[in-house]
């Protein structure tokens, strides 16, 4: 039994490790987006450590934009694939686009398009999922390491927002699972006994 849980522990942290080993976090000081500005701001930032294709891009700001209608956002990989995240959504639809905040939006392969979102953008808990808006974070399907580039740009007066930071999310390399199911099989077979 004592063995049991020992090995249960030891396949946990290994999960749990590499979990943490896929995900990229790029956090500077905050950085200001140029109120009605097209030619935004860009953020480039070096990725290391990730393996295989991405399944989720998370952008935070902080604080919050106060009109996303207001924003375009960019993302292009070291293999110089962009997808446009966000393009003003629900402009020219409303005259100043959507008027919600933007928090913080996790893009996934499937999920709501940002350009028929009516709410706040805020996906943290169990918040909204978004797709992207143009293109798919599946065209990030190639060695995800090396340099990236976050455009952002707001595209009228008034209201303002800073971006936070950034997080790649790659799935768990082949190795670890193999890892976690063998561990897992150990433990299995010794409670058997
Ligand atoms: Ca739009
Ligand atoms: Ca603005
Ligand atoms: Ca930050």
């Amino acid at each position: 039994m004592r063995r049991t849980l020992f090995m249960s522990a030891i396949l946990a942290t290994a999960l749990a490790a590499s979990v943490n080993a896929q995900s990229f976090t790029h956090d500077p000081a905050n950085i200001p987006i140029p109120d009605s500005n097209p030619a935004g701001v860009n953020i480039p930032f070096a990725v290391a450590g990730l393996a295989g294709g991405v399944i989720e891009v998370h952008v935070h700001f902080s604080p919050s934009h106060t009109w996303v209608g207001d924003l375009i956002m960019r993302l292009t990989d070291p293999n110089g694939v962009t997808v446009t995240l966000i393009d003003r959504p629900r402009f020219p639809e409303l005259t100043f686009g959507s008027n919600s905040d933007f928090l913080n939006a996790r893009f996934q392969s499937t999920g709501t398009d940002p350009e028929t979102h009516g709410g706040n953008f805020n996906s943290t808990g169990l918040g909204t999922i978004f797709r992207a808006h143009l293109g798919s974070i599946d065209d990030f399907n190639a060695d995800v390491n090396g340099n990236w580039n976050l455009f952002i740009s707001d595209n009228e007066g008034g209201d303002t927002g800073s971006f936070d930071k950034i997080t790649i999310t790659t799935p768990e390399p082949a190795s670890m699972l193999a890892l976690g199911a063998g561990l897992a099989g150990v433990a299995l077979r010794r409670r058997k006994k």
